[in-house]
């Protein structure tokens, strides 16, 4: 399923605006029809639940719905009208006029539903949508409803951000050509100065033999053209996608008729790299690389998860202005247009699925005892392992031709300690790498995951630790907490052998809070917190990054350890830089994409490498 995009052969028209909006019990019988009887309307993207002031909104469990009226173009006779959601969070019903034209289940992904038989060119038509944000086991993430004592449902979940539903993507009306490319995947590489794109396209409805690519430079300029439902290309004196240096090629795939006329047309961004795990290394383009960079959400006032272009600007401005070369898309996939963006412009992606809260360690607090076992049919069984495969899927279909994502990251903190950890992990990842052999997979590890009783790591490339050292434990102690990660490392490293990141470090903090002594949410804490993770991380050869919890601060669902949402932001959530951006910048300028003290000849920047000591500011 390939983004819908505008090209000689292909049509989009946006429907992005503002749309009538109701919850289920005031929109009419259900299954509901015609128009909806509502004074509300919600903005599209956004989520809907802090447009309203009305609390029943705010935290409504079960579909919403989204209305407005759609004109088919009147050029558009003969094609494939399909419309596109980027994402409709956590299920969607969508209806022409009063009826139901499909159904998707997954809130962070996008899809298409194929309308060319219930819709006229030129026509106008009524589209509704209902949405609903519930999670249960047969989701991911998963979650449970339960019947309060006020006789209401309501919505838990096992991760600490806002469960944010509704249409927080992009809606598209899009047209294809009845015989299209249905899809293209590409794969790049070089060996000294010349490249290589190879390419394979599958189409629908025509000889695959009638396939053209040609590849062209930044300018514009040809490169290369090839024949064929797959092959490769041969870039000379090839200008490769690196870090902090992004190059993108564009591939240019047509299907053509008998008179060699093109039927359908569609580009692809290519940005020619290598990715390999060696030892304990993480080459890109064959040198090793270090992360830096944040943990990040989608995740702004009054639009909860909305996507927003002026935030996807100001965001990657920032990271670039603190001197990140990476983020994670924690905890689900981000929406198209910031992975396109880090393309552009050399910011490197671990992109995760949506998998997190599959431990119920977390119900039992700073015990890590569940319940009852994760992976039973209490919990993770085997809907909820069919449901996490079907997402992995989309999420590689999705975003693997993006040069800037580097990694998948499986999960979110699994119970990767318990029993039948092995058994529920072990068939994703082999579908991970059968759908994608090129790029190494981790997951990110909860903190009761020890290098003593995890069972899974031996499936994966790279260890990727998340750890409140300092923080959850040790608070406010920074001497112990330096000690037990120095311990927790070293561990990891005799087990394994394997490269070492931190996926997630970080400490509340509430701005404008200060003191002179190590006190928990001061601005001041939250420096020295990181300044000690830091010391630890440089003393290990194998470790190949840091990425810090949180960029913002960011919406969480309520509970007596958040005030107002999750606090260990470095910058605020209206995104003003906390004291610990400052020092996060001091330190990752000089870093320059390459380890303290390393001897400077790889790396993925230029400048100078300052040692630990200098660094560290
Ligand atoms: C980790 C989770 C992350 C939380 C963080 C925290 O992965 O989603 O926000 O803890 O407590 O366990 O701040």
């Amino acid at each position: 399923m390939l983004k819908p995009i505008s090209t000689p052969t292909r049509e989009l028209v946006n429907l992005d605006g503002v749309w009538r909006f109701a919850i289920d019990s005031r929109a009419g019988a259900e299954p509901w029809t015609g128009l909806l009887g509502t004074p509300l309307e919600a903005a599209v993207p956004a989520s809907y639940n802090d447009l309203f002031v009305d609390p029943e909104i705010r935290d409504h469990v079960g579909w919403v719905y989204y209305q407005r009226e759609v004109r088919v173009p009147r050029g558009w006779g003969g094609e494939r009208v399909l419309l596109r959601f980027d994402a409709a969070t956590h299920a969607a019903k969508v209806y022409v006029d009063d009826e139901l034209a499909g159904e998707h289940v997954g809130g962070y992904l996008p899809f298409d539903v194929d309308i060319t038989d219930r819709v006229a060119a030129g026509e106008r038509f009524r589209l509704t949508v209902a949405v609903s944000g519930d999670l249960s086991n047969e989701t991911i993430p998963p979650g449970k409803i339960e019947v309060g004592m006020n006789g209401k449902k309501k919505q838990t979940y096992f991760h600490d951000f806002y469960n944010y539903a509704g249409l927080a993507r992009s809606v598209w009306l899009h047209s294809e050509p009845k015989t299209r490319i249905a899809d293209v995947t590409v794969v790049t590489g070089f060996e000294g100065a010349t490249g290589s794109v190879d390419w394979t396209v599958v189409t629908d409805g025509v000889d695959e033999a009638r396939v053209r690519v040609s590849l062209s430079d930044a300018a514009g300029a040809p490169v290369a053209t090839g024949q064929g439902a797959s092959g490769s290309l041969t870039v000379p004196d090839v200008t490769l996608w690196q870090p902090g240096a992004a190059y993108l090629y564009e591939l240019t795939v047509e299907l053509l008729d008998e008179g060699d006329s093109v039927i359908d047309s569609y580009p692809v961004a290519v940005g020619v790299r290598t990715v390999e795990v060696r030892g304990h290394e993480f080459l890109i383009n064959g040198e090793p690389f270090y992360f830096t960079g944040f943990g990040k959400h989608e995740d702004t006032a009054v639009r909860g998860k909305g996507h927003d272009d002026a935030y996807l600007v100001h965001d990657f401005q920032l990271m670039e202005w603190s001197g990140a070369n990476s983020f994670r898309t924690s905890h689900y996939p981000y929406a198209e247009e910031v992975l396109d963006f880090a393309d552009r412009h050399g910011i490197v992606v671990v992109d995760e699925t949506a998998a997190v809260g599959l431990n119920m360690g977390v119900v039992g607090g700073m015990t890590g005892t569940p319940p009852f076992p994760t992976f039973s049919e209490q919990y993770a069984g085997a809907a909820t392992q069919a449901a996490h495969a079907e997402h992995l899927r989309a999420l590689i279909t999705r975003d693997k031709n993006h040069a800037s994502v580097v990694m998948w990251c499986i999960a979110n903190e699994p119970a990767s300690n318990e029993e039948g950890a092995l058994e529920y992990f072990t068939p994703l990842v082999e579908l991970a790498r059968e759908l994608d052999p090129t790029r190494p997979l981790t997951y990110a590890m909860v903190m009761f995951a020890t290098f003593k009783n995890d069972r899974i790591i031996e499936l994966f490339d790279v260890v990727s630790l998340n750890r409140y050292y300092g923080w959850y434990i040790a608070t406010g102690d920074l001497a112990t907490a330096e000690t037990y990660l120095h311990g927790d490392i070293q561990g990891w490293i005799d087990r394994t052998g394997k490269p070492i990141m931190m996926t997630e470090y970080g400490a509340d903090t509430q701005p404008g809070v200060h003191s002179v002594w190590d006190q928990a949410w001061t601005e001041e804490y939250q420096v020295d917190y990181l300044a000690m993770n830091h010391r630890v991380f440089d003393r290990f050869p194998q470790f190949i990054g840091e990425q810090v919890w949180n960029f913002a601060d960011f919406a969480t669902s309520n509970g007596i350890h958040r005030v107002e949402g999750n606090k260990k932001g470095v910058f605020t959530r209206d995104r003003k830089p906390k004291a610990a951006a400052w020092a996060l910048r001091a330190r990752w300028r000089g870093l320059e994409g390459r380890k303290p003290g390393s001897d400077g000849s790889t790396g993925a920047g230029s400048g100078e490498v300052t040692g630990a000591d200098g660094a560290d500011g």
